[in-house]
């Protein structure tokens, strides 16, 4: 077997589900490239060892740039703070490492496009780590939506929902609360949660080109956890945009961090002219179908037995299903990371790379800042999606 040997830049949740998925790898997925825990790399040594007694790191760093010129590190993976993904991934593409970066891309299209192009000129493999794409469920969407089950699509609806920032006395700033923290996060709901959404809807709907987004922030001044002082919110805690597709289909997307209840309530629903699709992450082995155009294609319409079919997507055909148990088990959501990084391995081995790629991922970049220029101007604002 080949060595896969990895730097790890960050040490939180994303760490976490990552360091998961290089571990359990090879015993799930027949690739020819094993993963070697090399380093793990965070401001505070302490916390760093720590994580690195857990996961199994060879060792530890504390500046990134050592990991990043490492010779005997192959592949960076960057899960710190996304102030922090510009500068580790034009290190790491000009030192020829595979660059793999959780998302948002990067805190606007500026950076992302030149991260993109970092990485296309120094022609190392590139991923980012929209992981929700390997829920079997939206796989088998995905594969469905390619089959022509949907047809022409008239609606895309889409919703993120949290509740874990309502209190005014939870801080910004620092460990795990830099997401309120707009000089670190570049946005709020936008580039945490709606950028799944739209990562999702573009995949299986094609180009966003124009959107119109309101904007909210609930709680204004919050004390900073670094400063000790109150300092102003500057991220949006929810948002709502209208989107149009290429395919001429309307979108509504809607996400807040104030759904009372509402823990990481990620659902889609997709309207066509031959089907539909529904999704909700809080039954995440489940798709649902509505099935028309089969109905059609029969001697007659059977409409006293049509009506929304819940397929639990855990038979061996389908997506990632064969890796794991017997069909009717259902697998997690660290799964999702463990599927990512197969795909990304296998595009390794492959010469095919796995998507999304820098390239991909810059298209939702886009629609994200498209967001926020239209919730700042309330004017209705073109994308330049490509796809
Ligand atoms: C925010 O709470 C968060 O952890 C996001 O950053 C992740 O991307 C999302 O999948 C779960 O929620």
């Amino acid at each position: 077997m080949k060595e896969l040997r990895v730097g790890m830049i960050g040490y939180g949740f994303m760490g976490r589900t990552h360091s998961n998925a290089y571990k359990r790898l090879t015993d799930f997925f027949p690739v020819e490239h094993k993963p070697v825990l090399k380093a793990v790399c965070a401001r505070n040594a302490e916390k760093a060892k720590a994580f690195a007694d857990n996961w199994g790191y060879e060792r530890i760093e504390t500046d990134w740039r050592k990991v990043v010129e490492a010779p005997d590190i192959d592949l960076i993976d960057i899960g710190s703070p996304n102030d922090t993904h510009f500068d580790i991934a034009l290190a790491a593409a000009r030192n020829g490492k595979m660059v793999v970066c959780e998302k948002p891309l990067a805190m606007n299209v500026a950076q992302a496009e030149e991260m993109t192009k970092a990485v296309e000129a120094a022609g190392v493999p590139n991923m980012v780590w929209f992981n929700y794409r390997r829920v079997p469920a939206i796989a088998l969407a995905k594969q469905l939506v390619d089959e022509g089950r949907v047809g022409q699509a008239f609606h895309y609806r889409a919703t993120y929902l949290q509740d874990w920032t309502i209190s005014a006395d939870v801080p910004q700033g620092g460990a795990g609360l830099w997401r309120l923290d707009v000089d670190v996060a570049g946005s709020g709901v936008t580039g945490d949660l709606l950028a799944h959404s739209i990562d999702t809807a573009m995949w299986l709907n094609g180009a966003i080109v124009r959107v119109v987004a309101k904007t909210k922030t609930f709680v204004t001044e919050r004390v900073h956890a670094v400063t000790g002082k109150v300092q102003p919110v500057g991220i949006d805690d929810a948002c709502m945009f209208l989107a149009e597709f290429a395919n001429g289909s309307m979108g509504t997307f809607e996400s807040t961090r104030y759904a009372r209840g509402r823990k990481n309530f990620n659902t889609f629903e997709m309207n066509g002219a031959d089907g539909s699709l529904y999704f909700d992450l809080e039954e995440p082995e489940y798709l649902q179908y509505f099935e028309y155009k089969q109905l059609q294609s029969g001697k007659k319409l059977e409409s006293h037995v049509t009506g929304w079919r819940k397929i639990h997507t855990t038979n061996s055909e389908h997506p990632y299903m064969n890796r794991y148990w017997v069909p009717g088990t259902c697998i997690g959501y660290e799964h999702t990371f463990l599927n990512a990084l197969a795909d990304f391995v296998m595009g390794i081995e492959s010469g095919k790379p796995t998507q999304p790629d820098f390239r991909n991922a810059l298209q939702t970049q886009k629609v994200c800042d498209a967001v926020i220029e239209s919730a700042n101007s309330g004017r209705w604002m073109d994308t330049g999606v490509t796809l």
